[in-house]
């Protein structure tokens, strides 16, 4: 365990907290560890039916710590391909593959990798506050952690690129307009909102919710024809869950579903 990365499980849901808020939750490895490491027992263990990410303080996360990369220091250029390969794009990959609901209460500024991280979970949800900044440009890098896949994917080239290139705060509203997170709420009402909408998914079909992750992550991707197999697959596994038996039991006895996660 790490003070780096704040855990508790609670209905099901795993509330992960960045705590490093003196760096504004920016990554060092031992938090990378750490949040790895979480994300690892999110796949492995079946009382976790969901996840939630969010900051501690008043920053979400601020990306690399820069401290850990002062050439100052002296020695060689590092090389950041390597801290990719070895801290970033596992995350990534931990929160793409999970299949489980992944929320993310951006409580703060998201900048940098912070902000990629973030805009790879599945439902994202900002305090009106917060900001996303692709602050790669301003110190001569290229946007990571995903965020050249999922900008585009989401947003499109041109606005892909003026934010990549301007490294521009995006303000969590507009972040919401352009379809880039799910809503913008309250400050104050962040932790609250985020909290019971991963309980509510938590207490849901998770093989279902699962399935539906890995079958619209694959959408971009696919032709219409390959989709559609797709579908015909994935909702023949669901078809045998014992959560749809007991949706559609809970449907025709006029009461609230009960769902196992199976
Ligand atoms: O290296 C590799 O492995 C490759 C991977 C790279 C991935 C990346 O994420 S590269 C991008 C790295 N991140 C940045 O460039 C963002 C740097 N931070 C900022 O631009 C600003 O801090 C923010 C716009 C995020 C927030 O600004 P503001 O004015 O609200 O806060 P602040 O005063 O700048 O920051 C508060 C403190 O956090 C401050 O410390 P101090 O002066 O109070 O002791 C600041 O130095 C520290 N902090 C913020 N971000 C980082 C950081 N310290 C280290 N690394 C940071 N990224």
């Amino acid at each position: 365990t790490s003070e780096t990365v704040l855990a508790s499980l609670e209905s099901g849901v795993l509330r992960l907290t960045l705590n490093r808020p003196e760096k504004l939750n920016s990554f060092n490895e031992e938090m990378h560890l750490a949040l790895r490491a979480q994300l690892t027992r999110a796949h492995e263990e079946d009382a976790i039916r969901a996840v939630l990410l969010t900051g501690a303080g008043r920053g979400f996360c601020a990306g690399q710590d820069l401290g850990d990369r002062d050439p100052r220091k002296g020695g060689p250029a590092p090389d950041l391909g390597a801290t990719l390969e070895r801290f970033y794009n596992p995350t990534l990959r931990l929160i793409r593959t999970l299949e489980k609901p992944v929320i993310c209460a951006v409580n703060g500024v998201a900048a940098g990798a912070g902000a990629n991280i973030a805009l790879a979970c599945d439902i994202v949800l900002a305090a009106k506050s917060a900001k996303f900044i692709q602050a790669f440009a301003k110190i001569g890098l290229i946007p990571d952690a995903g965020g050249s896949w999922s900008l585009t994917r989401i947003l499109g080239e041109p606005r892909a690129k003026a934010l990549a290139m301007t490294a521009e705060p995006l303000p969590a509203e507009r972040a919401a307009d352009w379809g880039l997170i799910w809503k913008a709420v309250d400050d104050a009402d962040l932790l609250a909102e985020a909290t019971a909408l991963a309980t509510s998914l938590a207490a849901g079909p998770t093989l279902g919710l699962g399935l539906t992750k890995r079958l619209i992550q694959s959408a971009a991707g696919n032709s219409l024809d390959e989709q559609l197999d797709m579908e015909r697959d994935l909702q023949r596994l669901a078809g045998r869950s014992a959560d749809y038996a007991e949706g559609v039991t809970a449907f025709l006895e006029k009461r609230p579903a009960r769902f196992t996660g199976k």
